[in-house]
């Protein structure tokens, strides 16, 4: 069986982590299905923006620790390097907006893919753990990078250590999701964020990603000429032709992604 659920729909790429009786933890499999993906979705001229859920009642529960303890398991140093960097790099690269819709727990790597994603929305009764500290581990997966920016150094270093349970509620309060959302509109609110995204400037999504990539480690000075420069960019897009002239005709604009 596929450790993920796939289809496309109205110009969204559909991702279900699909090992629901393990709360969909990773293995090696899935997170090489999940790179594969993600991939294929970037060369899909179709697919305008990338939605991650999890089958069953969690988002992920993080590393497969049945796969960390196998003998005959790829081990430590291989989980990192083949699996997880790469997904978290690609989600960050891909030039496509990637929302992560968490629909359960996320713990250990599980929460910190999710927090890597462009927008993130969670079901009012998901929480978010940082389980790393229990088993003697440091967050991975950009954990150390994406919490502190998100939710300031103090809180970061706190749920690093303490690995506490934060609720969807408290974790919009404190900035690390977008939006907190009641568990019966969750799948339909949260599809439609995707399909709205779907019919956006998907090449802005692009350039903003680049800009918002770079903003916490470039100088004002640079940033300001990376904003030229994208915004360049983005002014020579079929999009922003139509959006001004959709602007003017008053009238709702028709995006194409080009
Ligand atoms: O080499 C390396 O390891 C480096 C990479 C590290 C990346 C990481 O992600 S490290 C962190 C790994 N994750 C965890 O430590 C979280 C472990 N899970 C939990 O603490 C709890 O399951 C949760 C708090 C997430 C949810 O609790 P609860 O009570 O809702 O569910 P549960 O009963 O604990 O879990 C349900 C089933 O999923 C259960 O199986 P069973 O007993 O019904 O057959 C449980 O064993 C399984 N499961 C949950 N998490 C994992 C898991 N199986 C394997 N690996 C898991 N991470």
């Amino acid at each position: 069986m596929s450790s993920l659920i796939t289809n496309t729909e109205q110009g969204v790429g559909f991702i279900r982590l699909n090992r629901p009786g393990k709360l969909n933890a990773f293995d090696r499999s899935m997170s090489f299905e999940l790179l594969d993906v993600l991939k294929s979705f970037e060369k899909d001229g179709a697919v305008r923006c990338i939605y991650i859920t999890g089958e069953g009642k969690g988002f992920s529960a993080g590393q497969d620790l049945a796969e960390v303890i196998d003998p005959d398991g790829p081990g430590m140093q291989k989980i990192l390097h083949e699996h997880y960097n790469p997904i978290i790099k690609k989600i960050r690269s891909i030039e496509l907006p990637v929302i992560a819709a968490v629909n359960g727990v996320a713990a250990g790597a599980g929460a910190n893919i999710a927090l890597a994603c462009d927008i993130v929305v969670a079901a009012a009764s998901a929480s978010f753990i940082q389980a790393f500290s229990k088993i003697g581990l440091i967050p991975d997966s950009g954990g150390t990078y994406f919490l502190p920016r998100l939710i300031g150094w103090q809180k970061a270093s706190a749920l690093a250590m303490l690995g506490d349970k934060v609720s969807a509620d408290e974790a919009e309060k404190m900035g690390m999701v977008y939006r907190s959302i009641p568990d019966e509109h969750f799948e339909s609110a949260s599809v439609s964020i995707a399909k709205k995204i779907a019919a956006m400037p998907t090449r802005s999504f692009a350039l903003i990603k680049k800009a918002l990539n770079l903003s916490f480690t470039n100088t004002l000075e640079q940033q300001l000429a990376l904003e030229d420069q994208l915004q360049q960019e983005a002014a020579n897009t079929e999009d922003f032709k139509e959006g001004v002239s959709a602007f003017l005709g008053k009238r709702t604009p028709i995006f194409t992604g080009r």
